[in-house]
């Protein structure tokens, strides 16, 4: 059991690990379809709720694809913008923790 007295490192973790959103951020030129179709592929949505997110990412400038433990969020990010780069778009994908 922890101590008042003894760090959480020096002890067991207690806390569950921290989740981080990931998200797309607007951008003038990146095509519509392009963003839906990272979205089906990263995220693993249907047609339908990706271009739901694409479209407020659209609107609102930022938008949640999803929420993943650190290593995984990072991974998404990595290969978004990846993906994004070898098709010569400006995409931005950001993770922040939730
Ligand atoms: N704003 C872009 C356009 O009008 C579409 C877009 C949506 C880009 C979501 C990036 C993210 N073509």
């Amino acid at each position: 059991k922890q101590e008042e007295s003894v760090l959480e490192s020096e002890v067991t973790r207690v806390k569950p690990p921290p989740l981080y959103k990931v998200m797309l951020l607007n951008d003038d030129f990146t095509p519509m379809d392009f963003v839906v179709t990272v979205i089906q592929k990263f995220f693993a949505m249907d047609r339908e709720q990706a271009t739901r997110v694409m479209l407020k990412v659209h609107r609102e400038g930022v938008g949640v694809c999803g929420v993943f433990p650190r290593d995984i969020a990072a991974t998404k990010v990595e290969q978004v913008i990846a993906y994004a780069r070898r098709h010569q778009h400006p995409l931005a994908c950001v993770m922040e923790e939730s």
